[in-house]
C-alpha cells in the first residue's frame, strides 16, 4: 500500500514537472543561432527588417537608414526569406571595401552576406572603421524584386 503511494506521488511529480517545463518552453521566443555567430555588437545597433511574400514582394525596411560610424546594423529575417545583404564594390564609399569586409562575417562572396534561412535569424553586419558615405546594398535572391537598400554613415 505504500509502496503504491509513492508511485503514485512519483508519477504526480513527474507529469507535473513536464507540464512546468512545456510553459516554460512556450514562454521563450525562439531564438535560432544568428547567421553569423557574432558573440555580440561593440557599438549601438539598429535593426532591419527583411520582410516579403514568398511570391511578387520582398524589401528592407527600412529601405534607407543613417546611421553613426560604428553602428552594426542588424538584418532580420521576418517573413519571405531566405533574405541575405550584399554590397555593390562600385556603391560604396571610397576605401570602404576592406572595413565593410571585416565586418561581414561568414560571406558567400565579395561583400555578399551569408542567407538567414531561418525566421527571426540575423546578420549583423558592423560598420566599425567604415568610412562615411553612402552604402548602396541588396538581397541577392531577391534583387529583382526591387530589394536594395542604401545605408548612409554620417
Ligand atoms: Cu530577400
Amino acid at each position: 500500500m505504500r509502496f503504491a503511494l509513492l508511485t503514485t506521488l512519483v508519477a504526480v511529480g513527474a507529469f507535473a514537472c513536464g507540464g512546468g517545463d512545456r510553459q516554460a518552453d512556450q514562454s521563450q521566443t525562439p531564438a535560432p543561432p544568428p547567421a553569423d555567430g557574432a558573440a555580440g555588437a561593440a557599438g549601438p545597433v539598429v535593426e532591419v527588417k527583411m520582410t516579403g511574400n514568398g511570391t511578387n514582394r520582398a524589401a528592407f525596411e527600412p529601405s534607407s537608414l543613417t546611421i553613426a560610424p560604428g553602428t552594426t546594423v542588424r538584418f532580420i529575417n521576418v517573413s519571405g526569406g531566405p533574405h541575405n545583404i550584399a554590397f555593390w564594390p562600385d556603391s560604396i564609399p571610397s576605401g570602404a571595401a576592406a572595413p565593410l569586409a571585416a565586418g561581414m562575417p561568414n560571406t558567400i562572396d565579395n561583400l555578399v552576406g551569408a542567407f538567414a534561412t531561418q525566421p527571426n535569424q540575423t546578420y549583423d553586419v558592423s560598420f566599425a572603421n567604415a568610412p562615411t558615405g553612402v552604402y548602396k546594398g541588396y538581397c541577392t535572391p531577391h534583387l529583382t524584386l526591387g530589394m536594395k537598400i542604401a545605408i548612409t554613415v554620417q
